[in-house]
Parts: C-alpha cells; sequence; structure tokens
C-alpha cells in the first residue's frame, strides 16, 4: 500500500494517543472481568481498518430534511458528516467506532414514546411525531469532547431541554433530572450479549443536576446536518451537553424522570473512580490514567488528518456554565 504524508499531517506520537486510550477504556472494562479476549483481539484488528472504512462506506439509513433556524457559529469548523455518522460509541450496538453504523441501520425508531415522570405536575409522554413538531427546531454548532479524548464539532437540530423541561412543570422538590435509552436486547445486540455491549449494566442511564437541565445550552437533538439523526447518532431522539464529556449525551432516550436525589449514571456504575457524576471537561483534571490537557480534533477525512489541540475548560462553554459550579469542588466532583 503506498501512503502519502504531508509534512503538516504526520502521524506523530501525540495523534494516536486517543486509540492508545480507547484501548485502555477496554482493557479496563476487562480486568473488572466483564468481557472475554476473544472480543478484545477482535476489537484491535477492526480497529486497524478503521481509517479507510471512513471513506468508502456508503450511508444506508434514511433521513428526512428538518425545519429549523441557525446559530450559525461560524468560528467553528464544523467536523463532515460522514465522520459524524460513521465513528460513534453506542455501545448498545457494539464497542468498536464503526459498530454502531454497520449494526444500527435496522433499529427501528418509529413508533416511539418518550415519557416525562417523577416529582412534576403535568407528567405526560410524547409520541414519535411530537420529538420534532412540539418544539421550535434550532441548529446548533457544538464542539463534541469524548472522555477518550477526540472531538468534533457537530451542527445539531433540536430544541432545549428546559421547553421540555417547563411543560413537565417540576415542582420544588425535583433537584435532578434522569434520563433512560431504551432497553430492547431483541434489537440492540450489545444489550443481548455482555461480550458484545462491553460489560455496560443496560439500559444506559444518565442524569444533570436540574440547573444544569435548564441550562439554555443543554439541547434534546433530533437531527444533524439539516436532517433527523442517524440510527448511531441517537435516533430518534438525545441528549447534548457541550460541556461535559460525551458519555454524559445519552442517546435514543425513553425516560426523563424528575427526583429528589442525585440518579446513578452508566459510566460511574462501572467505574467510580474513572468516571464521575459531573464530568465536566477539565484540562486540568486527568483521567487516572491518561491526560485531559490536549485531545484529537477529528477534521477532514482519512488516517493523517488529525489535530491536536488544547482542551478547553467547560469544552470552551465557561462564560455560560462555570457559574453553576462556583460552590463545587471540581477536582473532588470529576
Ligand atoms: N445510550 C448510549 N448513549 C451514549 C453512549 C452509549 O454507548 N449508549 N455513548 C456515549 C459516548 S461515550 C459518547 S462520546 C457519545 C457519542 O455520540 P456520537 O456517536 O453521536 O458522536 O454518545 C454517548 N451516549
Ligand atoms: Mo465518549
Amino acid at each position: 500500500m503506498l501512503i502519502k504524508i504531508s509534512k503538516s499531517n504526520q502521524l506523530n506520537e501525540n495523534s494516536v494517543t486517543d486509540e492508545n486510550i480507547y484501548h485502555s477504556r477496554r482493557k479496563a472494562i476487562k480486568q473488572m472481568g466483564f468481557m472475554g479476549a476473544g472480543a478484545l483481539l477482535a476489537s484491535s484488528f477492526s480497529n486497524q481498518a478503521q481509517a479507510g472504512f471512513f471513506d468508502d462506506e456508503p450511508e444506508t439509513f434514511k433521513t428526512t430534511k428538518l425545519n429549523f433556524t441557525s446559530d450559525n457559529n461560524k468560528e467553528l469548523i464544523k467536523t463532515p458528516e460522514k465522520k459524524i455518522i460513521s465513528h460513534n460509541n453506542f455501545y448498545e450496538f457494539g464497542t468498536n467506532k464503526t459498530d454502531p453504523q454497520e449494526k444500527a441501520q435496522q433499529f427501528n425508531t418509529n413508533p416511539w414514546q418518550l415519557t416525562l415522570s417523577g416529582e412534576c405536575d403535568n407528567p405526560h409522554t410524547l409520541d414519535y411525531d411530537d420529538l420534532t413538531k412540539a418544539f421550535p427546531l434550532e441548529e446548533r454548532i457544538y464542539r463534541m469532547r469524548c472522555v477518550e479524548a477526540w472531538s468534533m464539532v457537530i451542527p445539531w437540530i433540536g430544541f432545549p431541554l428546559a421547553s421540555l423541561i417547563k411543560k413537565a412543570a417540576p415542582n420544588s422538590k425535583a433537584k435532578y433530572v434522569a434520563f433512560e435509552t431504551l432497553y430492547d436486547p431483541k434489537q440492540m445486540p450489545g444489550q443481548a450479549s455482555r461480550r458484545v455491549g462491553g460489560g455496560v449494566k443496560y439500559p444506559y442511564v444518565e442524569g444533570l443536576r436540574i440547573d444544569e437541565a435548564m441550562n439554555p445550552l443543554t439541547l434534546m437533538s433530533v437531527g444533524l446536518y439539516g436532517k433527523t439523526l442517524p440510527p448511531q447518532n441517537g435516533a430518534p431522539i438525545r441528549l447534548v451537553v457541550p460541556w461535559k464529556y460525551g458519555f454524559k449525551s445519552i442517546k435514543s432516550i425513553v425516560g426523563i424522570k424528575f427526583l429528589t436525589h442525585q440518579p446513578p449514571t452508566t459510566w460511574n456504575i462501572l467505574a467510580p473512580k474513572e468516571y464521575g457524576f459531573y464530568a465536566n471537561v477539565n484540562p486540568e483534571v486527568s483521567h487516572p490514567r491518561w491526560s485531559q490537557a490536549s485531545e484529537r480534533r477529528i477534521t477532514t477525512g482519512g488516517l493523517f488528518a488529525r489535530n491536536r489541540i488544547a482542551t478547553l475548560p467547560f469544552n470552551g462553554y465557561g462564560e455560560e456554565v462555570a457559574s453553576l459550579y462556583k460552590n463545587l469542588n471540581l477536582k473532588n466532583h470529576f
């Protein structure tokens, strides 16, 4: 194979770091005794084949155009759509980055029901059509920073979670909001097999403090690049919390519940010393096994188009959200 490497794009030590991290995240799972050696081996093989996959694989899922207004955030260079829909974490469909695109195409997201319940005056359920029609849709171009130290810039379509919460009318006891992904092992091979699903306890669950959930940046996303969400990105509706590590942005949500107490969250259950409840992007607080000071921004195509940049506090959204944490020690509450 002939590979042309231009000076500016050379593969250096830094640019492979997040792949190492990915393996090390999986290794931790394995050490906890959740995963067979076979799975780990298979994964490292397909990981090597991953670069070529981005450019060759056709899109097979169906999307629909959406009507929205755009915030036109011009400083951010968007990650190409092809990358956003082919480099995914969605362990319900497998733990390799390419598994969700390969295995989620038959995922049936219509009909769908999203139920709001718990400490609120107006518990209710949204059907599939409500998801794109109940609230005016906006485009929000956000940075997305995975805890594995790669990042993208994604043009999401959605509506503020605050609009949905106001409709549910939480009462004064509601201090936290819990989210739950669909549980359907017949459709989600990772839920049917511990090996495929990486040892995660399903359904995938997440949570926010209610003031975080009400922050205007917090989005319920129903689309990207002007169209409905592909299944691998969390169709038909997922959370986007741009100042937190990507694992907080839970996909394919069926339940939202208002609680008096902090809910358990998936990665915190799996490895509490490594993944906290808050998970605010913080270059000064290292993961126990790797630094969070920089990240690989996924921009244009191919294995060699790698871009190492400094990670920003709160992923660049400090002006909007730092005040939420003025009484919190962010080292202890990582
Ligand atoms: N239900 C569910 N939600 C999930 C995940 C998952 O495995 N299952 N992975 C999380 C992680 S680690 C990241 S980085 C983002 C990835 O979102 P994307 O694939 O749309 O980029 O989804 C998050 N939401
Ligand atoms: Mo992530």
